[in-house]
């Protein structure tokens, strides 16, 4: 093995969220663009459970779950003080995130694939039960700028590409939604330099 290598899929938020923070600690690695559909047999001989990101470091180790990448990232280089927040909170906002937010997001942005084919093409109803947890992040943004404080830390990089998928789902909906803070904290996030540079177009990787 001669250097760190990243399998990943651009509009994936796990695969997102990874590489930010690996963007961030400025960890150097060889980028495997792949498509779900048609996952590189070397991927699922690294990992076979077959979900992106999956990171083998240049030691041979394999990382495929994106929180633990994130924080083997951190680990080696903070530099914007990440990891310096609760983590007892952080780690109950990006459970409830990974947990509830991530199902009622998946029924309301796919339901026919969950069995509510009557539903149309999105599921109101989960889509309401997710505002709830938008609700309290917003009331954590009318306190501060970002989830945890001020500073925006390692919640805010793991949260927010879920957001993003979630406000997508009907553009028109989340632009009237009144979420005025969520919105602009996605927006800010959003447009970053450093969400521009890990959302840049790469070709897919063949073996
Ligand atoms: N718990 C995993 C979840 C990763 C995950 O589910 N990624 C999705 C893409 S967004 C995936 O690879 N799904 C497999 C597939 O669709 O075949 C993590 O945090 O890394």
């Amino acid at each position: 093995m001669t250097g760190n290598i990243l399998y990943s899929f651009r509009r994936c938020p796990y695969a997102m969220r990874a590489r930010l923070a690996l963007k961030i600690s400025d960890i150097s690695y060889q980028h495997r663009e792949i498509i779900l559909r048609d996952k590189p047999a070397s991927m699922l001989a690294f990992s076979p459970k077959g979900t992106v990101p999956v990171f083998i470091t240049q030691s041979g180790r394999v990382i495929d779950e994106s929180l633990d990448l994130m924080q083997w990232a951190l680990a080696q280089n903070d530099p914007n003080n990440w990891l310096g927040k609760n983590q007892a909170e952080t780690l109950k906002l990006i459970a409830g995130n990974d947990g509830p937010f991530k199902h009622h997001l998946d029924r309301y942005k796919y339901p026919s694939r969950y069995g509510d084919v009557d539903r149309g093409a999105t599921d109101p109803e989960h889509r309401d039960k997710a505002c709830m947890i938008i609700a309290d992040y917003e009331s954590r943004l009318r306190a501060h700028d970002n989830l945890i404080g001020d500073a925006a830390s390692l919640a805010d990089f793991a949260i927010f590409p879920f957001v993003r998928q979630f406000a997508n789902t009907d553009r028109d909906w989340w632009d009237r939604a009144s979420f005025p803070k969520t919105q602009a904290w996605l927006e800010r996030h959003l447009s970053s330099a450093l969400f521009q540079s890990v959302m840049i177009k790469h070709p897919l990787w063949t073996e």
